[in-house]
């Protein structure tokens, strides 16, 4: 049950840091994007002091909350626990998932990143309630994410485990229907939504592929 909702909540992930882009503040971008169709949010913030992560992690928890929406916090267990988020989402040098679940307990949704099988067999014997597999294709926002894999991985992990996969790195309108038909349940994207001139127009595109790629899968 928890895992049918999870892979619906996939669909649409946006992951956003809280600087604001062109004339719109974070907030804005994410309240415009979560009107017109994201699923799910992750705040990854890599720089701002914690004060302002907290606070500002706040705002944006209380406005996925409005829209009935899971916020999810990047790397940090203490802004997770404090801000009471949904749950964590962790690279496999971050905390280990057995360790984050022990800390936030069996109802908060734990996410893990994988690039090869082999951390995808890691993360879920951690205990992961989803994989964050990427980047499937080339991607400037993360400097080291490694070089782009495509869609073959999320093939090999949906035929072995039955286990939510949202695909990251390089996904946008163009791409995204390759990787709900390699067997993702989402899509997990930054620039795609963040650095789009409207974000609610690129949130409801994304949307509608997905769900009409799901479909057919
Ligand atoms: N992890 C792997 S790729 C990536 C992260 C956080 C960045 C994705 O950003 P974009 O702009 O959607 O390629
Ligand atoms: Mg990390």
């Amino acid at each position: 049950m928890f895992q049918n909702r999870l892979s619906q909540d996939l669909r649409v992930y946006l992951v956003m840091g809280l600087d604001g882009f062109g004339e719109r503040t974070a907030l804005e971008i994410a309240q415009e994007a979560l009107a017109d169709g994201v699923t799910m949010i992750q705040l990854r913030e890599k720089k701002a002091p914690l004060k302002q992560v907290l606070e500002q992690g706040a705002e944006l928890k209380a406005l996925c909350r409005q829209y009935k929406v899971p916020f999810i916090v990047n790397d940090r267990i203490d802004v997770a626990m404090l801000l009471d988020a949904d749950g964590v989402h962790v690279g496999q040098d971050d905390i280990p998932g057995t360790e984050a679940r022990r800390l936030l307990g069996p109802d908060k949704i734990i996410g893990i990143s994988a690039g090869t099988m082999e951390e995808a067999d890691w993360a879920i014997s951690n205990g992961a309630d989803y994989l964050g597999v990427g980047p499937i294709y080339s991607t400037s926002t993360k400097l080291d994410a490694g070089h782009a894999i495509g869609g073959n991985l999320i093939r090999d992990i949906a035929a072995r485990w039955s286990i939510p996969v949202v695909g990251i790195g390089g996904i946008d309108e163009t791409n995204a229907i390759e990787v709900i038909r390699a067997g993702a349940n989402g899509i997990a994207v930054v620039s795609a939504i963040y650095n789009h001139p409207e974000p609610g127009y690129a949130a409801r595109s994304l949307l509608r592929i997905v769900r009409e790629s799901s479909d057919k899968v």
